[in-house]
């Protein structure tokens, strides 16, 4: 009898993966937050899965923008997803505005959505309060279109900070809705949070979660940050009334300075606890912040090394969307058919 080979070619092996999907919006530069809570997992996951990772522009315009500002940061934000490791010729990495079948889902999951669900966001209660002079329709539709973003590609997992566990159930329900309406059209997604770094916190207010656009400064570290600017904003931290560092809920401060420190080096909570415990808090900031910089500082060198090649830049961008386009036309077709949309 003749003896069965392998015979999976690299294409097959390829679609055996599973589908991660994950963007960011490129508002300003991302902070530290952004980098442990989801950049840094993106690039752990990368070999395991066909992963598509997403500057997420049309969701930017949700809050006023600067369209010189606006077109510079999601070029800098697509710099500084390479520069954190991931690597262009594996993973799928694009503009959402380069890809119309997003705008184009999202109209259409938008009627399968309902006003009550949307209400119910923190995130649109939070950012409404926040820019009171402009609440409009694009911040309230916003979770449609990240439902979108991810069922356009039969995602499995969604690597992302706590923050956004609210959004990844509403993309559940839709496509929950709509299989149960319509068959089996979308995957179900999954979200991927970190147990450490999914939520680094403010360094002013401990108890509020870190976001690059705090008013103050000095509550988040930007991943761009020089050196000194880091090693000064830990050092001003807050922490509490307290002398010596211990691991716990009820000292908020100290707890993230101690997550911050676990993801910058890698180490487990227990093995950062026996690391830093006992520690008095001048100490503690200061071995903190050093590991900071030690992780920081090669992304920076790398980030500006790739920002001067506009050509690479451009092409990867070029080749990358139109993978995308090729991809969520499958499942847009699917769609528009079951809908019953003329073909
Ligand atoms: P902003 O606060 O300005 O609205 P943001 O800092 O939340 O923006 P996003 O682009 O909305 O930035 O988030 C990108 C990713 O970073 C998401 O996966 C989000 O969950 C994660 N993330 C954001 N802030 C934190 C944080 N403080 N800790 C961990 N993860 C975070
Ligand atoms: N809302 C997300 C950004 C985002 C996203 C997505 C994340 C838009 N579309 C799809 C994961 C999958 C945020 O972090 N604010």
């Amino acid at each position: 009898m003749m003896k069965r080979v392998n015979t999976l070619s690299s294409e097959q092996t390829k679609e055996k993966k599973q589908t991660i999907f994950s963007g960011m919006q490129s508002t300003g530069v991302i902070t530290i937050g952004n980098y442990f809570g989801a950049l840094k997992n993106w690039v752990k996951l990368q070999d395991e899965y066909n992963c598509l990772f997403c500057v997420v522009d049309l969701h930017s315009i949700t809050v006023k923008q600067e369209p010189a500002k606006l077109r510079q940061s999601s070029r800098d934000l697509l710099a500084l997803y390479i520069a954190a490791g991931l690597d262009p010729e594996k993973n799928v990495m694009y503009y959402q505005s380069h890809v119309p079948q997003h705008a184009e889902l999202s109209w259409i999951l938008g009627c399968y959505t309902y006003m009550g669900e949307l209400n119910r966001m923190t995130q649109f209660k939070e950012k409404s309060q926040k820019h009171v002079e402009n609440i409009n329709a694009g911040l309230f539709t916003y979770p449609i279109l990240m439902a979108a973003d991810i069922l356009l590609y039969q995602t499995d997992l969604v690597p992302v900070g706590h923050d956004q566990k609210q959004h990844l159930e509403l993309s559940r329900d839709i496509a929950e809705r709509f299989n149960n309406i319509y068959g089996n059209v979308f995957t179900v997604p999954n979200p991927y949070i970190g147990k450490v770094g999914a939520r680094i916190m403010s360094l002013q207010e401990p108890t509020k979660k870190m976001s690059k656009s705090d008013e103050n400064v000095n509550a988040f570290i930007s991943l761009l940050d020089e050196p000194n600017v880091v090693m000064n904003k830990i050092k001003r931290a807050v922490t509490d009334s307290e002398t010596t560092a211990i691991y716990a809920d009820d000292r908020p401060g100290v707890k993230n300075l101690m997550d911050i420190y676990s993801c910058a080096t890698g180490e487990t909570i227990e093995k950062t606890k026996e690391a830093l415990e006992g520690k008095g808090y001048g100490d503690l900031k200061k071995i903190v912040g050093e590991a900071l910089v030690a992780e920081m500082e090669p992304v920076q060198k790398r980030f500006f090394e790739i920002k001067q090649d506009k050509a690479y830049l451009d092409s990867i961008i070029k080749k990358n969307a139109e993978t995308a386009s090729y991809l969520a036309n499958k499942t847009l077709r699917k769609v528009k058919k079951k809908i019953g949309f003329p073909e």
